[in-house]
């Protein structure tokens, strides 16, 4: 009810971040281009399988003076995966426990980042070659108020062009890009990758690398489609150079979710040496790769920062110098002075600088070993307190009460 409401903004105002006053509006009025990479786990980058560099492209990223690369960043899924990433990046909530809130409260009211943009004046739209009504995505792309949805049929699929499930990401670059350069400028076209997804097939003649040897087909063949992902990311970067839409641009990449699950803890254990996969090690794999790529900022840092996807919602807005100070986010900026080292994952979970929380057990996050209950409790008690607000505001439809220009409450909801 109403009262819900006023506890959860109390919160909200109580632990927002300033914004950094150098990264705020620094890159005002630049387009924004937001890559989900499909399954791209953090501990592909600058490592190799059997010599063989998996991620050339992404590697020199890392290394890059205009890279912001993330790699203490993890992805915050449930079981709506990609969808759930979508909407943690678009609301700074989480989704849900149970199903996937693309599913089951696509109608709610929101006031998503693409809200937000379109108010700036932004073009704002999802490029994603699949069905426009896979994980319900038209209804909802209508709450989140983005603008287009260049679905499957805004993309020629020639022969030979798909695999998995649908178009290979070379061809969906780029003619996505094609497409950017019809958009009016600025835009916001957040793309979704598709390649590499479970059961990680490719043709032949897009093998770059050999395969793994271990008991995992599954891992075994992650490689090579993760390698294919890493070039069609190098041909998008050209494509924009050519096309004249770089320098211009803003371009934030990372990975959805996990790719390699826990079913797979034999051959992963082999891959990265370790006797086995414990919990701790299974909480730490959850990390995926963040990229905040700036052309010209000459900025570009490996950041250390504990965080989540759902602290991207208000890092990128900042940026673009929009502010966020009355918005619903659960979230905070990255390059705020105030974001604290810790995400909360869905299932409970919880890694912060010093801890790691998982299977009921606080791990230390250094060493690995299991430690005091006690130390972990301020954190597992943070993470129950923003569960249970996010939930609060998606299971209530709570922001139908909430004016998000004013940060005032709407009369209705005290009743
Ligand atoms: C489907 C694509 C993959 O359109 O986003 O979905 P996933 O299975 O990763 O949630
Ligand atoms: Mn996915």
């Amino acid at each position: 009810d109403g009262s819900e409401l006023v506890e959860v903004n109390n919160y909200v105002r109580a632990n927002q971040a300033e914004p950094n006053a150098e990264m705020f509006g620094k890159y005002e009025g630049r387009n924004l281009i937001v890559v989900s990479l499909e399954s791209l786990q953090n501990f592909v980058i600058n490592n190799d399988m059997n010599g063989q560099e998996v991620t050339p492209f992404l590697n020199s990223l890392t290394k890059d003076k205009d890279t912001y690369y993330f790699n203490n960043f993890y992805h915050q899924t449930g079981l709506g995966k990609t969808s759930d990433s979508e909407f943690i990046v678009e609301n700074s909530l989480f989704g849900l426990g149970r199903g996937a809130v693309f599913f089951t409260h696509g109608g709610n009211t929101y006031n998503s980042m693409a809200e937000r943009l379109g108010e700036n004046g932004y073009f704002t739209n999802v490029m994603h070659p699949n069905n426009k009504s896979f994980w319900n995505r038209d209804m909802i792309y209508q709450s989140l108020n983005i603008q287009k949805y260049y679905d499957v049929n805004s993309y020629e699929v020639g022969e030979g062009e798909a695999v998995n499930w649908g178009m290979k990401d070379i061809p969906f670059f780029q003619q996505s890009v094609q497409h950017m350069t019809e958009m009016p400028q600025p835009f916001y076209s957040r793309m979704i990758t598709l390649t590499n997804h479970y059961p990680f097939y490719l043709d032949p003649e897009d093998i770059m690398i050999d395969e793994y040897t271990s008991n995992s087909g599954t891992l075994n063949r992650y490689f090579q489609t993760v390698r294919y992902m890493d070039e069609a990311i190098k041909v998008f970067f050209e494509d924009l150079k050519e096309k004249g839409l770089y320098d211009n641009s803003i371009i934030v990449m990372y990975g959805d979710h996990y790719g390699i699950s826990e079913n797979h803890n034999k051959a992963m254990a082999m891959y990265l040496d370790k006797e086995a996969i414990t919990p701790y090690d299974s909480a730490l794999l959850q990390s995926v790769p963040l990229f905040i790529h700036v052309p010209g900022s000459n900025d570009g840092q490996v950041m250390e920062e504990v965080s989540g996807q759902i602290d991207l919602r208000p890092t990128i807005l900042h940026l673009l110098g929009i502010d966020t100070s009355k918005d619903m986010q659960l979230g905070a900026d990255l390059f705020s002075e105030d974001h604290e080292d810790v995400v909360i994952f869905r299932d409970g979970r919880v890694i912060t600088d010093k801890v790691v929380y998982a299977s009921d057990a606080c791990y230390d996050r250094a060493t690995g070993e299991q430690i005091d209950i006690a130390v972990c409790e301020p954190v597992i008690e943070s993470a129950t307190t923003e569960l249970g607000y996010s939930d609060a505001i998606i299971n209530g439809d709570l922001l139908r009460f909430y004016d998000s220009a004013t940060g005032n409450l709407i009369q209705n909801s005290m009743k």
